[in-house]
């Protein structure tokens, strides 16, 4: 009786983060063998617009599978039509493997859901369950949830504690448009990508029309900013035109604001390294901010956008002291585009229709307000921002 790992996903792209999972899993699970299922594109979740077809996924599966003796990859949910569900996979595997044992290999965030999946009583007869978590995961919500499934589903779940941070597939794929990838895909498949010309890969994303920009700029990020993003660059256009800056300088800045926040800080780091930029201990203590610092340098290098628009992504966060009327516009768009929602939102909004300076008062304060009561450092262009308006106001 083998031990078999069954790890299904988009692999869109398969990266070192799906190796490294595979890895630790055969070793702490001991298993004979593991089974790498690339899922049919469900219909009512579409993968994203760059996203390759079933059959480049398939093989960029293979090439990253070759260096494993132990995987092998199977198409047998492409060859099914319509969505690829657990279930039906692990009813077809179980007729092929009658005597097996079957561990079905997951992260937590899938397993915290597994309730929803499709009749995951069926996938609870077929598989144990296996949970790689990091020793950061809330066990007690973890346990919590295994206790559960085991009583309504009779579910058995072991957990695997990994120590590599996953990376996220769409985090890979705009790194394989910020041309700074190599450290995330194994070489057969970077190649292979580049061959293709997938992922935006080789791809010239200099001076594109706004209509594919943003089309560009919305396949980088998570499905949820989208609306944010669009809502920012609107935003910025129609105060661009309220206020007399560039309306075209400021529509581009929004819908690139952005454009690497699906980078998780180590990921942002290793951007950093990549295009060289220097980095004070401050920005390395707090890799929320450097997405408006890398979101500048790509916009200037992979989209070849004037130093205009690189200088209101720059500083769409913090702000900074003198602050031009279009990086008052971006970082107010920012804050207050129509998908926001939160207490005093209504007042920046109406401040904003009235005066920049005043507007980018409160939202200056509120940040800091907010920061402070959450312990967490403030950076020193905020407050130079905040210095500098209330000299400005002093003077008016
Ligand atoms: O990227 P968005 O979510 O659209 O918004 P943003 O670019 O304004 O980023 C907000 C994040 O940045 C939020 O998590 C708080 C953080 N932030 C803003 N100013 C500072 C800051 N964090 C620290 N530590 N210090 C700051 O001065
Ligand atoms: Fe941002
Ligand atoms: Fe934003």
């Amino acid at each position: 009786m083998a031990r078999i790992g069954i790890f299904g996903g988009s692999f869109n792209p398969p990266h070192l983060g799906h190796i490294l999972a595979v890895r630790e899993f055969r070793e702490k699970l001991s298993l004979d063998r593991i089974l790498l299922i690339p899922a049919a594109t469900p219909p009512h979740k579409m993968l994203t617009a760059n996203s390759p077809a079933a059959v480049h996924r398939l093989e960029m599966t293979r090439l990253a599978a070759a260096e494993l003796p132990y995987a092998e990859v199977s198409d047998i949910e492409l060859r099914r039509e319509g969505a690829s569900y657990t279930a039906d996979t692990l009813d077809e595997l179980r007729a092929i493997y009658p005597e097996d044992e079957f561990f079905l290999l997951m992260g937590t965030d899938m397993f915290l859901s597994f309730e929803t999946w499709y009749h995951p009583e069926r996938i609870a007869a077929q598989a144990t369950v296996a949970v790689a978590h990091r020793s950061a995961d809330n066990a007690q919500q973890l346990q919590n949830c295994a206790e559960r499934l085991k009583k309504t589903l009779d579910l058995r779940a072991v957990f695997v504690e990994n120590e590599y941070l996953p990376h996220s597939s769409t985090s890979v794929r705009a790194l394989l448009a910020f041309q700074a990838a190599e450290d995330y895909v194994a070489p057969t498949v970077m190649e292979y990508i580049q061959r293709n010309d997938l992922y935006f890969s080789r791809d010239d994303l200099k001076g594109l029309g706004f209509d594919r920009l943003q089309e560009v700029s919305l396949c980088l990020h998570n499905k949820k900013r989208v609306p944010h993003v669009i809502g920012c660059s609107d935003t910025a256009e129609r105060l661009a035109l309220k206020y007399g800056a560039n309306p075209t300088d400021a529509k581009r800045a929004g819908i690139l604001h952005d454009v690497t926040k699906a980078l998780n800080g180590q990921e942002q780091l290793k951007l950093c390294e990549h295009y060289a930029m220097i980095l004070s201990n401050f920005e390395r203590m707090n890799p929320k901010l450097l997405h408006a610092k890398t979101g500048a340098v790509i916009a200037e290098q992979i989209f070849g956008e004037n130093p205009a628009v690189c200088d209101a992504i720059r500083w769409h966060t913090t702000g900074r002291a003198n602050m031009n009327v279009l990086e008052q516009i971006v970082y107010l768009a920012d804050y207050m585009e129509p998908n926001r929602a939160f207490d005093g939102v209504d007042e920046l909004r109406r401040l904003t229709e009235e005066n920049l300076d005043d507007a980018m008062y409160l939202g200056l304060t509120m940040t800091m307000e907010q920061l402070k009561a959450n312990r967490r450092d403030i950076d020193k262009n905020t407050s130079a921002a905040l210095h500098w308006l209330k000299e400005r106001k002093q003077s008016r």
